[in-house]
């Protein structure tokens, strides 16, 4: 299989670390992405132009990353990271989709900042702020739940949490979140999220 990649996407990192939680990183051929013009898009295998996707033995593509992590999940050898049924499931889904929601508005954020003088909206930028500092908030309500579970929603916190401390560093998004913290400290330092964080 070919997974499309860039070293810095946290989407990317989040694939990555489903794969190595599932012994599966030896049937991955790593990818890089075309970074000639990011105006067009920098992965040709995916009408998005977005990072990652996943091409199968059989030639089928598969994006975003959480059909690829879903896909994984469905091969690899290793504890299930989707629970099958039942409200942990819904919670697990809901959970991912919080952590790559804010994720997402990281990476909107992080865009913004870099586009061409005058482009950028301070304002929308300041909304995509709000949602992930209510997101961090949740998180911080919730981290207790998380305990040691290694699943589809706590490798998205960790990975969003990465992304947080790589690109917007200097909020500390750690001041009055001391259970999130202690969280992630120890979640960071599993093989799978130490092998990917982005330099
Ligand atoms: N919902 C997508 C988001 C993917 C995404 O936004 N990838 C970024 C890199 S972090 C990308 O490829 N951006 C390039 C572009 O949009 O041209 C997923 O979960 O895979």
């Amino acid at each position: 299989m070919k997974l499309c990649y860039n070293a810095l996407s946290p989407f990317v990192r989040k694939v990555r670390v489903t794969a190595m939680e599932l012994n599966l990183m030896d049937k991955i051929e790593i990818v890089d992405s075309d970074h000639s013009d990011m105006f067009k898009g920098i992965n040709p295998a995916n009408p998005l132009g977005k990072v990652p996707s996943l091409t199968l033995e059989n030639g089928d593509v598969l994006f975003d990353s959480f059909v690829i992590c879903e896909y994984l999940d469905s091969i690899g050898s290793g504890p299930s990271l989707f629970p099958a049924a039942g409200p942990e499931r819904w919670q697990v889904l809901t959970l991912h989709e919080m952590a790559n929601g804010m994720t997402d508005a990281a990476y909107q954020r992080r865009m913004d900042s870099i586009m061409p003088a005058g482009e950028g909206s301070p304002s929308w930028c300041n909304r995509l702020k709000l949602s992930m500092e209510n997101c961090l908030d949740e998180m911080e309500r919730q981290a207790e739940s998380y305990g040691d579970k290694v699943n589809i929603g706590t490798i998205a916190v960790g990975c969003a949490l990465g992304y947080h401390d790589f690109r917007f560093g200097d909020e500390q998004w750690r001041n009055g979140r001391p259970t999130l913290t202690k969280w992630y400290e120890r979640f960071a330092a599993r093989t799978s999220m130490a092998q990917t964080a982005p330099a």
